[in-house]
């Protein structure tokens, strides 16, 4: 007999042990040999020998996990966007030479496997992208974290451009075979949903309410590795697929109407089929509601039910885990676990809301009032019932208390309730979340500090010592080792290697800013990375950029706070300048502005703003008195994959949202730590990235955001910008005329009678203080040195932004875990 807990085999870590498991793979795995095996096939039989790789380690992880039960994160998000996982996991087993080697033995070119990986794009953009930098951060500092989310099987659509407008195809990246995932449907648990509640009396005599679903699915689990840096751990992310549950099935069935049954089918698996575009404005769709109540009662009836000992004492969960609320979006998991200890486990409320209290913490990402998530009484009263008088017990207690405190402010006691009356009855999600969490965070110190001042002001009055900051951060392993192999190398030949899981030693960086020799190597990488980018747009997107042009990125997702349109402002006006004679070329600096942006498919103005910078973009790029001076490209369908192309070969990264308004950004993070220089406003974490590189290494421009308050409290007149200001006039007449859209004034007459009659983010009035700042930039651009020297510097200042930091912010300052190192 076997022990089950005898650990398997690794495979030997040789260029033979690797070939012999390749093989193997391919004729067990794939049923394939290697003169008939596809691309496909040997990706995928690659991919899975990588895995058992890991393999050990993994088991050895849960094993442990399980022996020790040491404290978790649960880290609840509806978006995990992963990027490609082949190199990530290459680079965690210290495997890219042997793969590389031992694939060339047998004629096969690993650049080529490579690029038949496609990514998971499940998330939209920072959000679900910096869920995936802080399990990579966790796994690597051996802290014990379980990510939950959900598998849909469509992620973010793909962009496509037809005549310059963005059209959505669905993203299919399940078709090829998902190599990374474990699914295990022998595990699937059940969902309920709909129906009523009805009263009861239990056996002491006390009446008690319970949940009737009408409805039920299951939830699949599909687990991934999540593999430390080289240190032996492996942590776990259960995503969950939908699937109708057998009875629902077999009831139509028997009752003889197949096609029903199948419609049946459908339905269930709908509710993990597609990924939810973020268009921060109040969606109101029954089926998000069901997507966030489906994966927070998976993960936490798998918690409860498989992750703990069957034994274990409920009393002491808040020792064992806290569930991390990434937004609103799993938010109703409050409800739930007050469900199952009060409904399930028949607790007393008071003691299960003590528990619950202790159980979870909630993050914020933004500060637009309309992107807080509201749920309307009557869906939630619809969908789950039960869980809607839970929330109107948990806001009883909550107002009772508050009119303890504040007797005679009624008026600041509604304002603080977690049901909102108008203009439909509906429960504030943050609210709820802030009520029931131990701690409520920002993800950058300004965006902290205007969640206590302003968004959730009346909260941190009442609850002071629940606010705290956790300034976002990125993960070096992805966006600097793996994405900028020749910075990386550079890095490590000057200050070792240390610095890949201890980003603060990039500081040691700083004197070789003043070396010449240092500077020019610097240089090289950053040429060779354009070069790079160079053939990847050629090939990828059919886009032509010369590699001795200042290259200017706009990358993220596109809304209007963001401001991509006053980017795009910059480039018309310099387009006019040229074109009316106003400057010379020769006096131009010679810039590519590349922009990567998808919008949300609802929303209008974003989607206009795409049509017009491609549009911008076709005329700018075929004017022969621009002599390819000034280029714009935009590549389609941006993604993890692109950034990890772009992000290394910029020279200015652009970062200028309205102040006040972008919580934190990642992006600018992930620029800075690859040797760009920022233009960036007052805004998220630019204050921090501003103050660390220092003042001449960074394009400061644009009013603070109290200024922005006094403006738009004072009433903001767009159109007096436009007056006095000659060259945003040219610029936006030069739109409105119909320049960029053959003649044609109505095509985006939409976007200028929107900038010139309200202008939320106002673009026009820090128009004049950006083409500012540009000039300046092309100033400091011309002296080579010089601006290497602010590169060098902001590399090396800018260790702060590891996403390995802000996981030892979140533990010191709210989850109270630590770092389990495994077995020797
Ligand atoms: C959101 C916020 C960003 C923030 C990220 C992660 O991302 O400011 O950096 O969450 O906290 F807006 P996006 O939706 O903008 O991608």
């Amino acid at each position: 007999m076997t022990d089950n807990t005898t650990p398997i085999a690794t495979p030997e870590h040789t260029v033979d042990g690797f070939v012999r498991e390749f093989l193997r793979e391919l004729n067990f795995g794939q049923g394939t040999d290697l003169t008939r095996a596809s691309v496909n096939d040997k990706y995928l039989a690659m991919a899975r020998t990588v895995r058992h790789y890991l393999m050990v380690r993994w088991l050895a992880t849960l094993r442990r996990q399980y022996q020790l039960q040491a404290k978790s994160v649960a880290y609840l998000s509806a978006e995990f966007l992963l990027g490609r996982q082949l190199d990530n996991a290459l680079l965690a087993a210290d495997l890219d030479e042997v793969v590389e080697e031992g694939l060339a033995s047998l004629g096969i070119d690993l650049a080529e496997l490579r690029e038949a990986e496609v990514e998971p794009g499940l998330g939209n953009g920072g959000l679900g992208r910096l869920a995936a930098c802080f399990i990579d951060s966790l796994a690597t500092m051996n802290v014990p974290c379980i990510g939950y989310g959900i598998r849909y099987e469509y992620g973010i659509f793909r962009q496509t451009f037809v005549d310059g407008w963005q059209v959505e195809k669905p993203d299919n990246w399940l078709a090829l075979g998902s190599p990374w995932e474990f699914p295990h449907p022998e595990s699937a648990v059940t969902v309920d949903f709909g129906g009523h509640t009805e009263q009861y009396t239990d056996e002491s005599g006390t009446t008690r309410s319970r949940w009737v679903p009408g409805w039920s699915v299951l939830g699949v689990p599909y687990n991934y590795m999540v593999p430390g840096f080289e240190n032996g751990r492996v942590n776990t992310l259960r995503l969950w697929s939908a699937r109708a549950t057998r009875a629902f099935d077999l009831e139509i069935f028997n009752a003889g109407d197949y096609a029903q049954a199948v419609r049946a089918q459908t339905f269930a698996e709908n509710i993990s089929k597609v990924l939810y575009p973020e268009d921060s404005t109040p969606q109101g769709k029954e089926l998000r509601l069901q997507q966030q109540y489906f994966f927070v009662a998976c993960s936490l009836r798998d918690f409860l039910d498989q992750v703990l000992p069957h034994d274990f004492d409920l009393r002491n969960l808040p020792d064992r885990i806290v569930f991390q609320l990434n937004d609103t979006h799993p938010v109703i998991a409050i409800p739930e676990l007050m469900r199952i200890l009060v409904d399930e486990r028949g607790w007393e409320w008071s003691e299960a809301w003590a528990i619950t209290q202790k159980c979870f913490a909630y993050t914020c990402h933004t500060l637009l009032p309309e992107a807080l998530e509201v749920w309307s009484v009557e869906l939630l009263g619809k969908l789950l019932p039960r869980h809607l008088e839970i929330i109107y017990r948990i806001n009883e207690d909550f107002m009772a208390e508050l009119r303890e405190a504040y007797p005679d402010d009624e008026l600041r006691v509604r304002r603080m309730s977690i049901i909102a009356e108008y203009p439909e009855r509906a429960v504030r999600m943050a609210y709820l979340a802030t009520v029931a969490g131990s701690k409520v965070n920002g993800v950058a110190a300004l965006h902290s500090q205007l969640l206590k001042d302003k968004v959730l002001h009346d909260f941190s009055d009442h609850y002071p010592d629940k606010f705290t900051n956790v300034t976002n951060g990125v993960t070096p392993r992805r966006f600097v080792r793996l994405a900028n192999p020749g910075l990386s190398e550079l890095i490590t030949s000057a200050i070792g290697d240390g610095w890949v899981t201890d980003l603060d030693k990039l500081q040691e960086l700083e004197p070789l800013a003043d070396d010449a020799d240092f500077r020019a190597a610097f240089r090289q990488v950053k040429r060779a990375n354009k070069l790079r980018l160079v053939d990847v747009l050629a090939e990828r997107d059919g886009i032509t950029v010369d590699p001795d042009t200042m290259l200017d990125v706009m990358v993220k997702r596109l809304h209007e706070y963001k401001r991509q349109t006053l980017k795009l402002l910059h480039v018309v006006t310099l387009y006019d300048q040229v074109t009316s004679g106003a400057v010379k070329i020769e006096d131009v600096t010679p810039r590519t502005f590349a922009f990567g942006a998808k919008a949300a498919p609802g929303y209008r103005m974003a989607k206009q703003t795409i049509g017009l910078i491609n549009a911008v973009g076709r005329v700018v790029n075929n004017d022969p008195a621009l002599q390819g001076r000034l280029t714009v490209a935009f590549p389609a369908n941006y993604n993890v994959t692109l950034a990890e192309k772009l992000i290394p070969a910029a020279d200015l990264s652009e970062q200028i949202s309205l102040a006040g308004k972008e919580a934190s950004g990642t992006g600018n993070m992930k620029f800075a730590l690859n040797g760009a220089l920022t233009i960036g406003t007052d805004d998220g974490a630019n204050v921090e990235i501003r103050e660390l590189v220092g003042d001449d290494n960074f394009f400061l421009f644009g009013l603070l955001e109290p200024e922005v308050a006094e403006i738009v409290d004072r009433g903001y007149h767009p159109t007096s910008y436009y007056e006095e200001n000659r060259s945003l006039r040219h610029a936006l007449d030069l739109i409105a005329s119909g320049a960029f859209s053959g003649g044609d004034r109505a095509t985006f007459e939409p976007i200028v009678s929107n900038l010139l009659s309200e202008d939320r983010f106002l673009v026009l009035a820090d128009y004049q203080a950006y083409i500012d700042a540009q000039e300046r930039v092309d100033e400091a651009y011309a002296d080579t040195e010089a601006w290497t020297r602010s590169a060098v510097l902001n590399v090396a200042r800018s260790g702060f932004f590891s996403s390995d930091r802000s996981m030892r912010d979140y533990i010191d300052r709210i989850w109270h875990t630590h770092p389990v190192p495994p077995e020797r």
